[in-house]
């Protein structure tokens, strides 16, 4: 039975990772999803309720505290199963969350791509700012790529969920950025990765 509620969208790349944590500890069953639309321009009333930010992923618990963002989610529910964390509480900890961090900063710059292009007026658009946020794709990638390959195929933990996850984004929102043809490495282990249940039943859409 659910004993938590999460706040939803199937486009959002920040609640995709909670949703692929979920699958991949075993408990999609203990947690409800809260369909919301939202923008920065058109909040959720409901989700303002329980996040002042505005923000998804929040997740209510049992007892009514509400835990955001996507971060804390994960730390949380990776405390609430028996299996092997997802993040690391021996020396690769921190190595771990810096690959994760560096992942939602790829994930924090296409979602402000995607509000520049998608929702500002065109009048009010600033290429050097969008180029900008593209550029810090591009270089996290390609640290990613030259870097990481080992590290991320060793284990689909807190760094590969969050990677995967701005992978898929970039697939969905940018695909112009056309990411695999630079990065042959990373193209390699997303389509490794993608097969994976967790991965498969959270596409986004
Ligand atoms: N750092 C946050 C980012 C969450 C985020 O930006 N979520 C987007 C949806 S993908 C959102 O809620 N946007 C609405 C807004 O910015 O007001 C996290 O990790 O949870």
């Amino acid at each position: 039975m659910s004993t938590m509620t999460l706040y939803h969208s199937p486009a959002s790349p920040f609640v995709r990772k909670v949703l692929v944590l979920l699958h991949e500890t075993g408990q999609t069953e203990r947690v409800a999803l809260h369909a919301v639309q939202l923008t920065p321009v058109a909040p959720s009333a409901d989700v303002l309720h329980d996040n002042p930010a505005g923000k998804i992923p929040a997740l209510r618990l049992a007892d009514g505290t509400v835990l955001h963002d996507s971060r804390v989610i994960l730390d949380y529910l990776d405390s609430q199963h028996v299996g092997e964390p997802l993040i690391p509480t021996g020396g690769a900890r921190w190595r771990r969350l810096t690959l994760a961090s560096l992942a939602d900063a790829v994930l924090d710059a296409a979602v402000l791509l995607r509000y520049e292009t998608f929702l500002r007026p065109e009048d009010k658009r600033w290429d050097q700012w969008q180029a900008a946020q593209q550029e810090k794709i591009e270089r996290a990638l390609a640290y990613f790529e030259s870097e990481c390959l080992a590290e991320l195929a060793s284990r689909f933990d807190i760094a590969a969920i969050g990677l995967a996850c701005a992978l898929g984004y970039l697939d969905f929102r940018q695909p112009q950025l056309g990411w695999r043809e630079r990065f042959p490495g990373l193209a390699a282990w997303y389509a490794d990765v993608s097969q994976r249940p967790s991965m498969r039943d959270t596409h986004p859409k």
